[in-house]
């Protein structure tokens, strides 16, 4: 395995202290979505995509499979993927397979460990691909390793994109043009706007493992961080927000209550919440709106049978 390039400024757990107070002095109390994903996080989201109410996962490896080959063709031969977010790497080996002769794999990620494993699994199962992680948070501009080599193709799967606001959309599409340069694409996966009826069970199943993976953040907070959460006082809820096309997932205060972090008293009344993360639902021309400026325009689409989830293809322009 070649080395991890890290890309990432202070302290990782000073980065999370100072996140962590800052949103939770809010007048809408939030925490960053990124800080889901430690160990027992990812463990959850995975069990998640597996849930039956949970369709964006299944939807888009559906796509992906069905239209592998004429992604490959379209993004070309000597692919070097630059993938935002080291995943369980599925869809990552769709891509792989599909692709003529990729000259590389570059997965992108805040956590090392991630990128650690993701990176190990896949040099077992294609030992000539070149493989460079980058430790780093994708949201500031990075540079690429030296030593690469091919066309740069970014990949963002997962309607990852959906939990930035359109202020972090435009940034990160700037930043990944800057990474990627001018004859590179972007392949990238949303989620759609759908009925509530569908969404909602999505984000608030019925086995709980949503609830858990929410929660899990207040358990991370205590044990990193050295805070008192009592996990049995807050409730996992799920908001559909239809003016802003998103889902909400909020953790409710089921009490009034003070909570220590780092000699902090946090305050909370009953019924408070903090809001945790947002999913947006896009639809098409709004986002290619936010695509604007950036230096990308699209260049396809594909799109499962219900249309419940796209993936896109830009072009730098
Ligand atoms: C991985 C961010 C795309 O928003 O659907 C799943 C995370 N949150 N269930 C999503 C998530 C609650 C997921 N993303």
């Amino acid at each position: 395995m070649d080395d991890v390039y890290d890309a990432s400024a202070p302290a990782a757990s000073d980065r999370f202290l100072r996140d962590v107070l800052h949103g939770l002095s809010q007048p809408q109390k939030t925490l960053p979505s990124q800080y889901f994903y430690d160990e027992a996080g990812s463990v959850l989201f995975e069990q998640i995509t597996e849930l039956p109410e949970y369709y964006p996962t299944r939807t888009e490896v559906g796509i992906l499979n069905q239209h592998a080959s004429t992604i490959a063709e379209a993004m070309g031969p000597n692919t070097l993927l630059v993938e935002y977010g080291a995943g369980a790497s599925t869809k990552t080996r769709i891509l792989l397979d599909a692709l003529t002769d990729p000259a590389g794999y570059v997965p992108i990620d805040v956590s090392e460990d991630f990128l650690l494993q993701t990176a190990q699994g896949l040099k077992l199962e294609y030992p000539s691909l070149p493989v460079y992680p980058i430790a780093g948070d994708f949201m500031v501009e990075l540079g690429l390793p030296e030593d690469v080599a091919g066309t740069p193709i970014g990949f963002f799967p997962g309607s990852t994109i959906g939990n930035l606001s359109d202020e972090e959309i435009d940034k990160f599409l700037r930043a990944a043009r800057s990474l990627l340069g001018a004859s590179s694409k972007f392949l990238i996966g949303m989620d759609l706007r759908k009925s509530p009826s569908i969404l909602i069970p999505a984000y608030d199943d019925a086995a709980g493992v949503t609830a858990a993976f929410n929660l899990n953040l207040l358990k991370r907070i205590n044990t990193e961080l050295g805070a008192e959460f009592d996990l049995g006082a807050f409730a996992h809820k799920a908001i559909w927000n239809d003016e802003a096309s998103r889902i909400e997932m909020h953790l409710e205060s089921l009490k009034p209550q003070v909570v220590t972090i780092a000699h902090r008293d946090i305050h909370f009344d009953a019924g408070e919440t903090i809001h945790t993360e947002i999913s947006r639902k896009f639809d098409l021309p709004k986002f290619l709106d936010l695509v604007g400026t950036t230096g990308w325009t699209l260049s396809d689409t594909w799109m499962d049978e219900r249309d419940y989830f796209a993936v896109l293809l830009l072009s730098a322009t």
